[in-house]
């Protein structure tokens, strides 16, 4: 990200989770209601494990907004780990000597940081790695995409989420646009009362639901994958100009950088392989005012630039690597390979995990924005957007 910085910090079970997003523009109305919102939709869903009864996230400012709205400076903010109460000691920021420490964890589970990041850390106690590593951290993610989403929606942009594939059951499967099969009402829907697995295919969601029942019944986890769309991004955001510039690939970046992700496409992604270009470029359509496709399997976004059709992320995410029917875990100490490690966990994170891509796909965008566009103050970057939406609304729109 060239204008936006954000840093994070806190261990899944310590005291708190904090933030700092750098290089917002002064003037940004601050909905903290919103913020929490986001918070609460990133904690709903079928397949979570019994942590998400315990924690109640909610943000507290602590630097960088005043009155409602922020200074321009950096905006400091934490979430509070309820379940830290129970971690005290396992977790003391203290020195402890080791004799009166907790058993360190020590068997490795396999597709998990273990033992990758006990190695490189230098640790004989895996719990030293997996506590940054785990899911948690992406609160503070939501926080700062929440803060991007509110700067992004005071120019036109809108971004929602939904779930479309656990293990083998997709929605939509007769279709390569899903997007053309989802009720305009559907993200508004999910906002007030999202369903347990946030799917807008009430069919698939039913066979969803039964899948994780049976994954749980088996000690076992699984994936799936989610897409994010961003409608009403003015053109022209990012470019083709150098590689580190390209919308695709900030965005691609950073989705992938979602705990558990395991691919990204944009548009037909994959899909392009089996396709002939004219089965895959999309054809801008006569009877429309503007510059609008007739399809958009460019998912948005052409030559490393938005193109104004709605942008379209699809992730997919790995199950997750703790199964309560472990897989053999290789021991750091001895080098045994045994039953690895159990640590409370979900069985299945789809519906929690797209509204981390929303808020990560947020943070790029309110980034490409802000570089497009610059502007210390709202007020500024506004009127550059809606210069720049003028000009691009096509010869047929003025
Ligand atoms: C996680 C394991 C679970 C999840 C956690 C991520 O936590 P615990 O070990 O405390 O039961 O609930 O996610 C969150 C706490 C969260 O807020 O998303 C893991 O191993 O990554």
């Amino acid at each position: 990200m060239r204008r936006l910085r954000l840093l994070t910090a806190g261990e899944s079970h310590g005291p708190a989770l904090s933030g700092v997003l750098e290089g917002l523009p002064a003037g940004l109305r601050v909905s903290t209601r919103l913020v929490d919102r986001d918070l609460r939709r990133r904690q709903h869903g079928y397949g979570s494990g019994r942590r998400m009864r315990i924690e109640r996230d909610r943000v507290t400012w602590t630097a960088g907004i005043r009155f409602g709205r922020t200074l321009g400076s950096p905006v400091g903010f934490t979430v509070e780990n309820r379940d830290w109460e129970n971690w005290r000691e396992r977790m003391a920021v203290e020195a402890v000597p080791s004799a009166r420490r907790t058993r360190p964890i020590t068997r490795a589970r396999p597709g998990h940081v273990d033992l990758a990041g006990a190695l490189k850390y230098d640790t004989g106690d895996i719990r030293d790695v997996l506590e940054r590593a785990s899911a948690r951290s992406t609160a503070a993610r939501v926080v700062a995409g929440s803060l991007a989403h509110q700067l992004l929606a005071g120019s036109g942009v809108r971004i929602w989420s939904f779930v479309d594939q656990v293990g083998p059951i997709r929605a939509f499967p007769e279709t390569d646009d899903p997007l053309s099969r989802i009720a305009p009402d559907w993200p508004a829907q999910d906002l007030r009362a999202p369903s347990p697995l946030r799917c807008p295919d009430p069919e698939a969601e039913r066979a969803m639901l039964a899948e994780i029942d049976a994954v749980r019944e088996a000690g076992d986890s699984i994936g799936g994958s989610f897409v994010v769309v961003a409608e009403g991004v003015p053109v022209g955001l990012g470019s083709s100009a150098e590689w580190d510039t390209r919308l695709d690939g900030a965005l691609a970046g950073a989705l992938m950088a979602i705990p558990a992700a395991k691919g990204v496409e944009i548009g037909l992604g994959f899909g392009v392989v089996s396709r002939r270009g004219s089965e895959v470029h999309d054809v801008v359509d006569a009877d429309t005012p503007g510059w609008q496709r007739l399809t958009n399997r460019a998912g948005g976004i052409e030559g490393g630039i938005s193109n104004g059709e709605p942008i379209v992320v699809r992730v997919a995410m790995k199950p997750v690597s703790t199964l309560r029917d472990p897989l053999p875990g290789v021991d750091l100490a001895s080098g045994e390979v045994g039953r690895a490690h159990i640590e409370r966990s979900d069985v299945a994170i789809l519906p929690r995990s797209a509204i981390v891509g929303e808020a990560m796909a947020a943070l790029v965008l309110a980034d490409a924005l802000l570089t497009s566009f610059g502007g210390d103050a709202m007020g500024d970057l506004l009127a550059a957007v809606r210069r720049r939406r003028r000009r691009t609304a096509g010869p047929r729109a003025r």
